[in-house]
């Protein structure tokens, strides 16, 4: 299997030395946001990852490899590239096959974040059961149900519906941990009216989480929701109102499949002159700094654990 991953230096340095390690997705960066500010992204989330004492690994598929931690040529290629393919777990082997390269989704992420060994990935906002039709449901979920590793994200995708992507994580089994909070985020808001099944307050709370679940032989992920930063957070009126009128277009434009995620979000950062773009922006960089700490808790318990 390892024929078909490549690791940057860094990340086989970091390896080497059982640095804590945080993973990074890619669609976020081919599928949603434009350049130069998905590159700017990137950076800022790497650049955060290592702040907190952790080694970031992003991770692509470039030319029918899967790449796990970019160079900054690889990186600028990915940002910048048209009609990239995004990376789910049914898409891995045509990249691969057909030498193509793409942006990993949450679930492509998981899956080479667990096979380089990597414990901790931070994202947006998770995929999940979409409002309509109904019978669209991310594979994100499933991936989310079947991976051992700590997911930092703000909650699913408000353009999602969200009772229901938490009934789903239930009936998954994935602890859903709010952190610092009681309430399930509602990506671009802070609050949802939903609750979470479990509240950690610090990084080391929530690897006590990680260490007993997967101590059981219960191999999920751990959810770990952050409630997006105070100043960048939109009311909840604003975005749902963003949301179903972007909603009413995607159902009149007839777009299905792959492209719906995407397109949602772009005419809700439209329709919000761009107020959720820059709460999605910071969220992601938030994500990333609670990720580092956890990835750093971690290794501290294990290490304990281990004595
Ligand atoms: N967050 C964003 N933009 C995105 C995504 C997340 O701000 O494009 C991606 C994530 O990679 C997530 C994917 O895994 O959207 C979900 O797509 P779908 O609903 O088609 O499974
Ligand atoms: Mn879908």
């Amino acid at each position: 299997m390892l024929e078909y991953y490549r690791y940057s230096p860094e990340v086989s340095k970091a390896k080497q030395l059982q640095a804590s390690l945080v993973a990074l997705e890619t669609t976020v960066l081919t599928h949603g946001l434009p350049y130069p500010q998905n590159l700017q992204l990137a950076q800022d989330m790497e650049a955060q990852v290592r702040a907190h004492g952790a080694t970031p690994a992003t991770i692509a598929v470039l030319d029918g490899i899967i790449q796990v931690g970019l160079s900054d040529e690889q990186l600028e290629f990915l940002v910048q590239a048209k009609n990239l393919r995004k990376v789910s777990r049914r898409d891995f082997a045509p990249a691969i096959a057909k030498k193509e390269s793409g942006g990993t989704t949450v679930a492509g992420t998981l899956i080479a974040a667990h096979a380089a060994g990597i414990q901790v990935f931070a994202t947006g906002g998770i995929g999940g059961v979409h409002r309509q039709p109904a019978y669209d449901v991310s594979a994100d979920l499933l991936e989310i149900s079947r991976t051992p590793v700590i997911v930092v994200c703000a909650g699913a995708k408000a353009i999602l519906d969200l009772p229901a992507t938490l009934e789903y994580l239930e009936t998954l089994g994935v602890p859903v941990v709010g952190y610092q909070t009681d309430e399930f985020p509602a990506f671009y808001s802070r609050s949802s009216g939903l609750p979470v099944s479990v509240r950690a307050d610090s990084p080391g709370e929530v690897a006590e989480i990680a260490r007993a679940h997967w101590g059981l032989g219960l191999d999920s992920a751990i959810l770990v929701a952050v409630p997006p930063p105070k100043e960048s957070a939109l009311p909840a009126g604003d975005a749902e109102r963003a949301i179903e009128q972007a909603l009413l277009e995607a159902e009149q434009e007839n777009v299905r499949g792959q492209a719906v995620t995407p397109f949602l979000l772009a005419r809700v950062s439209d329709l919000t002159g761009h107020s959720s773009l820059k709460a999605n922006l910071a969220l992601l960089l938030n994500n990333a700094r609670v990720a580092a700490e956890v990835a750093v808790a971690l290794s501290k318990s294990t290490h304990l654990a281990a004595v």
